[in-house]
């Protein structure tokens, strides 16, 4: 079975996950900047979280994997270089406390180490797609956001969820792992939408 089976057959869990009022206000405006700088701090603090999983999966993955999650550790890398970048040319903090969704997510992201590889894989796949899904949907986005939404939308971030896609697919060999990567895929997305619900409602709280 092909992971792309599983948007499919979840197509509404999956809209949930790409449509959410923080992309529109990215969009279309008014997003305040304050719901913003709180979301990044976060993302800040999960992409730190996922760079400590995906090494870890890539410690058991199978020899024909290996490529597609080093070179994405070294995008992660560079991504909270980036992140750091961006907070100081614009005086933001990034250390923060993870929020509760962030703690749920960390946790999840740990029980998936003693998950079989194919589920993990697949959740792997599932936020890097939830995420390009979401950007892509936030597309052009507001002048003050515009950067931002270019950086998570480039060619070159579909080539690399294209590739985990794959990578996902090869795994997916019997009914049970097929049942464990779908349990995992479902969790992405209720943990991905509420990870957007957790910026929007605190900014319109
Ligand atoms: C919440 N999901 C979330 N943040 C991210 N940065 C990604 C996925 C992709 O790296």
């Amino acid at each position: 079975m092909k992971p792309s089976e599983l948007l499919e057959r979840h197509r509404e869990a999956w809209t949930a996950v790409t449509r959410h009022p923080f992309l529109d206000g990215v969009r279309d405006g008014p997003l305040p900047r304050a719901a913003f700088t709180a979301w990044l701090a976060q993302d800040h603090r999960f992409v730190a979280d996922l760079l400590v999983f995906q090494a870890r999966l890539l410690a058991r993955a199978p020899r024909p994997a290996q490529a597609v999650l080093a070179a994405g550790l070294v995008g992660l890398e560079a991504e909270l270089s980036w992140f750091e970048e961006q907070a100081r040319s614009t005086g933001l903090t990034l250390d923060v406390a993870r929020h509760l969704v962030a703690a749920e997510y960390h946790r999840f992201l740990v029980t998936l180490e003693e998950e079989p590889y194919a589920a993990a894989i697949t959740a792997l796949w599932a936020l890097e797609r939830a995420y390009l899904d979401a950007w892509r949907n936030a597309a052009p986005g507001a002048p003050a956001y515009r950067a931002w939404v270019e950086h998570w939308t480039t060619p070159a971030f579909a080539e690399y969820v294209a590739r985990l896609e794959a990578a996902a697919g090869a795994a997916l060999t019997s009914e049970s792992a097929l049942a464990a990567a779908e349990q995992a895929f479902l969790e992405v997305a209720r943990l991905e939408r509420d990870f957007w619900e957790m910026a929007w409602s605190e900014s319109s709280a």
